[in-house]
């Protein structure tokens, strides 16, 4: 088996320990981190498709989705831009409630790669601290990723809240996440909406150039 299969078959599995390593090796064979990138993401829509028929359960899940990540951390240094193409500043988080973050992740990896300072706040934010973090780092972009239909409705309270605190208009407000439409993103008042991390790093991009 090749050291992509073997990541592919250990993300599954969640064997993290195995996937760092394998990561690394994948490396330093010369593999790309776009090649790894894609394996990564192919091996969580495997999973993905058990959960749905229900093969697999959350516990399974949870620990494929720690492996993921583990392998992002190694992969993401290579993406990121040198200190002159800087082209501003986002704060990301997954909103209240929702515990998704690898759709997160990617996103914030593919602006990092495009030359944004990106401010992680983590998942379950609420509207109250994506304010504070609009106060405290003054972002051209505030991003916000949902993944359950229960949960999406945070991104208007959030949008609300921005508003209410004068905080609305100097910022772009961009949201994503399986659950989203473009139809969404309108009737919430959301600026831009992306279903992929590389196309939500290209509109980004296009936002503020
Ligand atoms: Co959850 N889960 N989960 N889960 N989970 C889904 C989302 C679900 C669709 C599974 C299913 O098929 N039933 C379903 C949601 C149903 C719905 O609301 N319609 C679901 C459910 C129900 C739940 C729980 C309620 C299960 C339970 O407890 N019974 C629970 C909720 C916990 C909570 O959040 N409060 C739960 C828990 C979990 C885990 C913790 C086990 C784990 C998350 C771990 C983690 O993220 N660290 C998990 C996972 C991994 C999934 C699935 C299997 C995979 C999600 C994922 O990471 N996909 C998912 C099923 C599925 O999607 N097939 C499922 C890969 C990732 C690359 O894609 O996040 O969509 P995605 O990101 C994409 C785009 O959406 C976009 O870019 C990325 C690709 O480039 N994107 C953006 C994302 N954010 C963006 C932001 C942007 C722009 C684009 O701009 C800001």
């Amino acid at each position: 088996m090749d050291t992509l299969n073997e990541i592919s078959k250990y993300v599954q599995e969640g064997q993290s320990i195995k996937v760092r390593k394998l990561t690394i090796s994948a490396l330093e064979k010369g593999y790309t981190y776009q090649q790894i990138l894609e394996t990564l993401i192919t091996a969580m829509d495997i999973i993905g498709n058990k959960f749905k028929k229900n093969k697999v359960y959350v516990p399974e899940v949870l620990i494929a989705s720690r492996a993921f990540n583990i392998a992002l951390d190694i992969i993401s240094p290579l993406v990121d831009p040198n200190m002159s193409t800087y082209i501003g500043k986002v704060v990301i988080g997954t909103v209240e409630g929702d515990l998704h973050d690898i759709g997160k992740n990617l996103v914030k990896m593919m602006m990092v790669g495009t030359g944004f300072e990106v401010i992680d706040l983590g998942v379950d934010i609420s509207p109250k601290k994506f304010v504070e973090a609009v106060r405290k780092y003054k972002p051209d972009i505030v991003a916000m990723s949902a993944l359950l239909t229960t949960t999406m409705i945070t991104m208007k309270n959030t949008i609300k809240l921005l508003e209410e605190e004068g905080l609305r208009d100097n910022i772009t407000i961009f949201i994503g996440g399986a659950p989203i439409t473009s139809n969404y993103a309108r009737t919430i008042g959301a600026d831009i909406y992306s279903t992929d991390a590389a196309s939500a790093a290209e509109l980004a991009k296009e936002i503020v150039s």
